[in-house]
This record gives structure tokens, sequence and C-alpha cells, in this order.
């Protein structure tokens, strides 16, 4: 249904009937976009056909079996740790311009340069809280992503898993600036297509989630509903959790809608430094408090079907990375990397992005209802054409 037939109808039994708010909720089942009663299980249950020799990075056959079944998979030993540790420098400069651009800008008092990679941005962020978003809201690829990102053994696993030689990068990629105890990088559980549009809930894509850390239960590792893809279906969430930008699913309508019961089905998995969690876009997941006093650092990469939408609302493209037709393939990164996802997002909620703005806006929040404003979803509460979510939320 359009925002505009909605508003005829809010109009209607306001105006005249004076119904109240709840019956026309309930009166309509199908008010928010991201609701469909689609369901795609083939796509997400069905192992493609699989290389009679295997690449480098590529799984065994029972591994691939455990994927498709439990829609998650845990790989203990991935990456050396060189291949991380170039990550991890990329990051300490990161946090180095941040730190000076919170400086020069009288926001903070100290560099604390003599803080290590686990501690320093938890500094910043008690002098300046949201500095840890800051950093989430970067654009850009640092070298050391794109070399971990176009990986050629990731590359030939992810071609494993996606039945496909033409590879694209999904534009909805994050470095997890998971500070101690910080609301903003708990992420309530959620199925990733969720956050894209509809597209999304026929394209498979693969994530990895790269921990640059032993990321277990304490610092706020993931957990996952094992088997919660089955039915290829996408459950009712709603916008926004406490004081963050996350959409979180309706628990009771996953249980009924997707088949499974959080008790029961609930995985922890915590990942070890080097290895990696791959889940697919339509199993449930969420991530942890972190209690401990170190930063949890992860990296969250997605491939899929170069032919195939990205679902990111028209706002940004995908990065191709490997093609069937040419084995010398190059990535074309710079093309990619001129098209920041955040400013696009501002841009599609009508809003501006103020120097250390630490909010995020985005259109996902134009698919689900929200349940809750904060200071992420002002954008929406100034733009008319969405007024009409504050009808229904008060
Ligand atoms: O890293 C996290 O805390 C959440 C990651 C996540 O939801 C994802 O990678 O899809
Ligand atoms: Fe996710």
């Amino acid at each position: 249904m359009q925002e505009t037939e909605y508003k005829v109808i809010v109009k209607r039994y306001t105006d005249k009937a004076r119904y109240p708010l709840f019956l026309i909720k309930m009166s309509e089942p199908k008010l928010w976009p991201g609701e469909t009663d689609e369901a795609h299980p083939e796509i997400f249950n069905t192992i493609p056909p699989q290389p009679k020799v295997l690449k480098p990075g590529q799984l065994t056959e029972e591994k691939v079996k455990q994927f498709f079944d439990q829609g998650f998979l845990v790989v203990e030993k991935f990456f050396q740790p060189e291949e991380l540790n170039s990550a991890i420098d990329a990051i300490n400069t990161l946090v180095e311009e941040l730190a000076q651009k919170l400086y020069n800008g009288g926001k903070i008092k100290s560099l604390y340069s003599e803080c290590g990679f686990y501690e320093r941005l938890t500094n910043l962020e008690k002098e300046f809280p949201g500095a840890n978003i800051l950093l989430h809201k970067l654009g850009k690829l640092p070298q050391a992503f794109r070399d971990i990102w176009g990986n050629e053994r990731l590359l030939n696993l992810a071609e494993q898993l996606l039945g496909t030689a033409d590879l694209a990068g999904n534009p909805v990629w994050n470095l997890r600036t998971k500070t101690p105890q910080s609301e903003a990088a708990t992420v309530p559980w959620h199925q990733d297509a969720a956050y894209l549009d509809n597209d999304a809930y026929k394209v498979f894509l693969l994530t990895a989630w790269i921990p640059l850390l032993d990321a277990n239960a304490t610092n706020g590792c993931m957990q996952v509903v094992r088997s919660g893809h089955k039915s290829g279906k996408i459950a009712r969430h709603v916008g926004c959790w406490r004081d963050t930008w996350y959409l979180s699913l309706v628990e009771e309508d996953a249980e009924k809608k997707l088949g499974f019961t959080f008790d029961k089905d609930t995985i922890t998995c915590p990942v070890p430094f080097g290895g990696l969690l791959l889940l697919n876009n339509v199993v449930p997941h969420r991530s942890l408090d972190n209690f401990s006093d170190k930063i949890r650092w992860s990296l969250d990469l997605r491939w899929q079907d170069a032919n195939k939408s990205v679902g990111f609302f028209g706002l940004k493209n995908g990065v191709q990375m490997r093609s069937s037709s040419d084995p010398n393939f190059k990535i074309d990164w710079e093309t990619f990397d001129a098209v920041s996802r955040h400013d696009k997002q501002f841009e599609s909620m009508n809003t501006v992005e103020e120097e250390f703005d630490t909010t995020i806006p985005g259109p996902w929040m134009k698919q689900w209802e929200l349940v809750h404003h904060n200071r992420h979803t002002k954008a929406l509460e100034k733009q008319d054409g969405s007024s009409w979510h504050n009808l229904i939320v008060g």
C-alpha cells in the first residue's frame, strides 16, 4: 500500500467516522511496505551445484550442508593474523584521524594517543559520546578493508555458496565499533533483509562477520536463530530500538511466522580472531552487550550475484568483484567508494548531516512501523511525506 493511500484512509477515518486509531491499525493488515507475505524458501535453502575440485578457501560438503541447513556457519580458522593486522593498522589510523578532528573541533581535551587499539575509542567516547558512531559512519574503505573484502579465498567461498562466478559486494558493509557497554553497538534481533528494500527478500546475500579479536559472549559476539531462515519469510520489524537507528524483530510474530522459538533455537556464536561467521540475509540474529573492557571490533561484508538487485533503495550500487566472462576482472573500488552510503541515506530522508552528527537516519525507517522515536528518527518526523508514522505511533 502506498503512503498516500494510507493517508487517505487515515483522513477518512479520523475526520469523518472518528474511529480510534487502533481500529484503523487492525482493519488494515498491510500498513508497512516491509511487511509482505512473500516466501522464498528455495533461495535460502538450496545448495547450488558444487565444484568438483575445491578452490582455496572453499568449504567441505558437510560444512556447505550445515550452512544451508542452519542459515549460518562459524569458520574457526580462515585468515592468517597478518591479513587482519593490516585492517587493525588501518583502523588505528582512522581512530587517530577521528581523535584529531574531535580535538581540533574542541570536543575533547586529550587525544588519548597512549591508548591501544582495544581502548582508545572508548576514551574518546567518554569525552564525546557518539565518537564510536562517527567511526561507524565511515564512508570510505581503507585499502586493508578492500583487501579483505576482495580476498581471493573469500571470493572462492562466496562463489561456492552463492553458486555464481558473477560476484558483487553489496553496498551495506560495516565497521562495528563496539565499545564497552555502548547501546549504539548492541544490535537487537533482526533479519538483514528488513533493512533493505523488498527486492532483498528474494536475493541471497552472503555475509561474513569478521571479528578483530576473540569474540565471545562477554564482549558481545553474535547470536543466531538456528534454521530461522527455513520459511524464507521476513517477519515484522519495528523501529527504532532505544537510542539507536536499529530495527528489531517483533519476537512473537517472528516465532509464529518463521516457525521457531527463541528459547530453543538461539545459538551463541563465539568466533576466534582469524575466524568468521557466515550468515544469510534471512536468518534472525543479534549481537550481545559488550561487558568486557575492550572494544569488540568487527567487519561485516556482503556478497551476492552481481546480476541481481542490491536492494538498497536505488541509493548506491554494488561493487562487482568477479565476472564469469572475464577471469582477469579488476575491481573498480574508486567508483564504488565515490558514493557515500551515509550521505545518500541522509539525502533519502531529506535531511542534512551536520558536523559531528552522531545520528544515522535511513530509508529502512520508512519500511516499518516506528514505535519509538529518538534523535535518529527526527528526520522522519520533520518530513511531510512521512508524518503518517506519527499519526499511528502517537
Ligand atoms: O556486529 C554486530 O554487532 C551486528 C552485526 C550484524 O547484524 C550483521 O553483520 O549483519
Ligand atoms: Fe545483521
